[in-house]
């Protein structure tokens, strides 16, 4: 200790007697590395071990350089003490390791090798591991995308969120119906987490305030009535192309020894030991609402208990090297993913003024000058609530914040806006009503310097609709930064092929670290050498997805059809129903085709996947009828091959390696100014699939991008949907509607009962994401897609141009913007 970076390492390879202190990576010492970990970490013996084992082994020993680079970025970063920036996300997506770690440790190649010589392959391999299913969809994806470009770009961060013991819950499909499944992840192990038994806080709740004298001064005072402890697991994220490895630090929650000497004191042992476990409770599953609250008192304990804990970490680390809080801004920035982690920011105006004494003023301009905020909704109804009396109940002192917070606002408010009683109530950040609520939203917005929407249309909205008094107010909070995702995950790892492909053409690999490069393949889209292997590698593709499709369903589909995909929670205005209604007007139009024009139908394989969250009626019914309507169209001998369906259960982040691929049309068809961003269409994008979609969230930006002539794009726009609304019942859906409509309700697919209550939100009064008013349009859209596809070369062309133009839709463009404009921070790159 006391010694900076340099002299620790000399004095590392003196005492060792080592020039290099790391691991080696050739061959050889790959092998021996496995085979130590097979006999002393797995404890098989090195002549007798089975897949998984050589799983396990292979991970450890992939782990162990993770943590060399990990241990040296800590170990850079403490000595620079730069501002660092600190991801709170509730989610992380971060679905399996292995081949992601290697790719990005550059050491790919070389365990190929390794495994080789002893008998096994990198693939079969890495087939072995579970998804770590932390999250329910793309906020949680893209949390994960965020941190593989922070290590990359070397900037100084942290991850902090929840380690559930039940992930999202896994998919089963039994007669066409969605059952839940626990995804009881940690069953197996986890060999990519380091358990910290030494990093543990105490979080707590309930109990009461009460003042006391501090040096004269009244000083609330909580007394908490039960206390938790957090033990941190740390996941190491490696960048690519650099040393840099960060941390995603989860928290575990585990029975506190302190302060519960009472229980123990009234003789009930049993029952005592029984209490404490209840501890662990906390952080046992994750929520599987995607968008929906509750006001459920375990999932606002989750909430707590998460920030709490991560704050601690964080103001402690500080502290290590200062003293005055003024600095604090200088140093952290904290990013709250959604308003899930809102409460950090009452945590710490709490901390700041109770534990260190801070006057008000001081702390809340502190607190406001960390905090930046990203919202991922565009419904004001999506908005998260906190019932009062819950809140003040679990965390009585945290209320009284927000309730002081609230009154300066309001007090500043009227000075700004006079007496404008509806709209101050509107701002206000306690709901009034039957029941009163914190408006958790307006919290963050009050007190985060920034706010940040995920695509340029959803500032829009976020203007016009959701935070419309806010935005009046201080239109300078506002902006929007483009979401992205990461090529790494999304091309390099998912499709070798392609990556290969890319490299050889552009004539480095530099793109996987500077995507723009990608646009130079705009210069030989109509190479027929290119388009020639640009086709061979989606067919190797295409084949891979059908041998999945056909073991998991039993439906041979044929290479030659057009793979036409829409994966992503099942939502309503996600409208996967709108495209089931669209394969059931093709089929209907197939069955009444006579011979000779069959003969110009394109064939297509439908594909579609995704989780209904577990309490959502109509979602359920659209996974149904998709179920039902591919029993009766993979079955028709009218139709063969012309048209398939396929349902792909329990959709995840590994799925989506091996489906997206393998798609050549990809849908994203919101009904527009409901997808905030949308981020499934950037990977199918960056991996050369068309896209059929409406102007919605960032396929606006996407047409800009790789322009509109590349795109199928239909649908109502954005502005006409208020007076589309308006007009309601009397706006005709088209009598091709009203007839697929009329199959499903008359039981053509069987379940007429069953689907009655789906069919009813189609009624023309009632459709209120417009499927009847787009359904002529996004029938032409198909047919230009047909259109385009029978002519390859054309096809292959608009495929090579939509990879060239993805260069946008990475996530380092993203976290680029977030570090120079929100956060403030600069890379810090360890030079070993
Ligand atoms: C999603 C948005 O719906 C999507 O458009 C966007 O691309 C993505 O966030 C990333 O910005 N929102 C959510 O996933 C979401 O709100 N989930 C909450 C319930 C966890």
């Amino acid at each position: 200790l006391g010694m900076d970076f340099g002299q620790r390492k000399a004095k590392a390879e003196k005492m060792f007697g080592l020039m290099d202190v790391f691991l080696k990576n050739d061959s050889v010492s790959l092998q021996k590395d496995i085979l130590d970990h097979v006999e002393y970490t797995v404890a098989r013996s090195r002549f007798s071990f089975d897949d998984f084992e050589a799983y396990q082994a292979l991970s450890h020993s992939i782990r162990d350089r993770l943590i060399e680079r990990w241990h040296d970025t800590h170990l850079y970063v403490k000595k620079q003490d730069p501002k660092r920036v600190y991801f709170l996300s509730l989610e992380f997506l971060m679905g399996r390791s292995m081949t992601n770690s290697v790719i990005n440790l550059g050491i790919r190649d070389q365990y190929a090798d390794a495994l080789n010589q002893l008998g096994f392959e990198f693939e079969v391999l890495a087939e072995q591991e579970g998804d770590a299913a932390l999250g329910n969809g793309g906020l949680a994806r893209l949390s994960a995308c965020l941190m593989d470009s922070l290590a990359t770009l070397d900037y100084p961060a942290w991850g902090y969120g929840l380690r559930y013991q039940y992930g999202l819950f896994r998919q089963i499909i039994l007669d066409g119906f969605q059952l839940e499944q626990p995804d009881y992840w940690l069953n197996f192990g986890n060999p990519w987490e380091i358990e910290r038994v030494h990093v543990s806080y105490s979080v707590k709740f309930y109990g009461t305030v009460e003042e006391e004298d501090l040096d004269g001064e009244r000083t609330k005072v909580w007394i908490p009535g039960e206390t938790v402890e957090a033990v941190a697991y740390d996941n190491p994220i490696p960048g690519y192309g650099t040393r840099s490895a960060l941390n995603l630090r989860l928290w575990a929650a585990k029975p506190s020894d302190k302060y519960d000497m009472e229980s123990y004191n009234t003789g009930d042992y049993i029952n005592a030991i029984m209490n404490r476990q209840k501890a662990e409770t906390i952080s046992n599953v994750l929520y599987p609402d995607d968008r929906s609250y509750q006001g459920k008192e375990l999932r606002l304990k989750q909430q707590y208990f998460f920030v709490s804990a991560s704050l601690q970490d964080i103001i402690r680390r500080f502290k290590d090297n200062h003293q005055n809080f003024d600095e604090l801004p200088d140093k952290v920035a904290l990013q709250i993913n959604d308003t899930h982690p809102a409460l950090a920011i009452v945590e710490l105006m709490r901390m700041l003024l109770d534990e260190e004494h801070l006057d008000w003023n001081r702390a809340f301009e502190i607190t406001c000058k960390i905090f930046s905020f990203t919202t991922h909704t565009v419904e004001p109804g999506g908005l998260e609530k906190v019932p009062v009396d819950l809140l003040g109940h679990l965390l009585p002192r945290h209320l009284q914040i927000i309730y002081e917070i609230n009154y300066k606002f309001m007090e500043e408010l009227k000075k700004i806006i006079g007496q404008d009683y509806d709209r101050l109530s509107r701002m206000s950040i306690i709901e009034e009503g039957a029941v009163k609520n914190v408006r958790v939203a307006n919290l963050s917005i009050v007190c985060s310097h920034t706010v940040n929407g995920v695509s340029k249309v959803h500032l829009q909205l976020l203007k016009e609709r959701v935070f419309k008094d806010f935005c009046e107010l201080w239109p300078q909070k506002f902006h929007y930064k483009t979401n992205g995702v990461t090529q790494r995950r999304w091309v390099v790892v998912s499709n070798p092929n392609l990556c290969s492909l890319i490299s050889k053409w552009l004539g480095t690999e530099s793109w996987i670290r500077n995507v723009d490069l990608l646009g130079g393949l705009r210069q030989y889209a109509t190479d027929p050498d290119l388009q020639r292997e640009w086709k061979m590698a989606k067919k190797v593709n295409k084949l891979r997805l059908a041998e999945y499709i056909e073991t998991l369903s039993g439906v041979k589909v044929s290479l030659d059809a057009m793979f036409d995909v829409q994966v992503k929670r099942i939502h309503e205005y996600k409208r996967q129903l709108l495209n089931i209604l669209g394969v059931i007007h093709r089929f209907d139009c197939i069955k009444n085709m006579s011979a000779s024009d069959k003969g110009k139908v394109v064939p297509r394989v439908c594909i579609i996947g995704g989780k209904a969250a577990p309490g959502y009626d109509i979602a359920k019914k659209i996974i149904k009828l998709c179920h039902a309507v591919a029993d009766k169209i993979n079955n028709d001998a009218d139709v063969g091959d012309l048209l398939k369906l396929v349902f792909i259960p329990d959709y995840n982040v590994s799925v989506a390696e091996l489906v997206i691929p393998g798609s050549d049309l990809s849908q994203h068809i919101s009904t527009a100014g409901h997808e905030a961003s949308g981020t499934g269409s950037m990977k199918f994008l960056m991996n050369g699939c068309l896209l059929l979609a409406t102007a919605d969230g960032s396929t606006v930006e996407i047409m800009e991008e790789v322009g509109a002539e590349n795109m199928f794009i239909f649908g109502a726009k954005l502005d006409e949907i208020p007076a589309l609304r308006e007009k309601g019942a009397s706006l005709k859906a088209p009598l091709q509607f009203a007839r697929v409509v009329r199959m499903v309700r008359d039981g053509y697919f069987g379940f007429e009962d069953y689907f009655k209550s789906l069919c009813d939100t189609l009624e023309e009064e009632k459709d209120f994401y417009l499927l009847g008013y787009d359904f002529t349009s996004y029938l032409e859209a198909q047919a230009a897609a047909d259109r385009a596809f029978v002519d390859q070369e054309k096809w292959t062309q608009m495929s090579i141009l939509s990879t060239a133009g993805a260069g946008k839709f990475s996530s380092d463009r993203t976290i680029e913007e977030y570090a120079k404009h929100t956060w403030g921070i600069e890379p810090c790159k360890c030079p070993f």
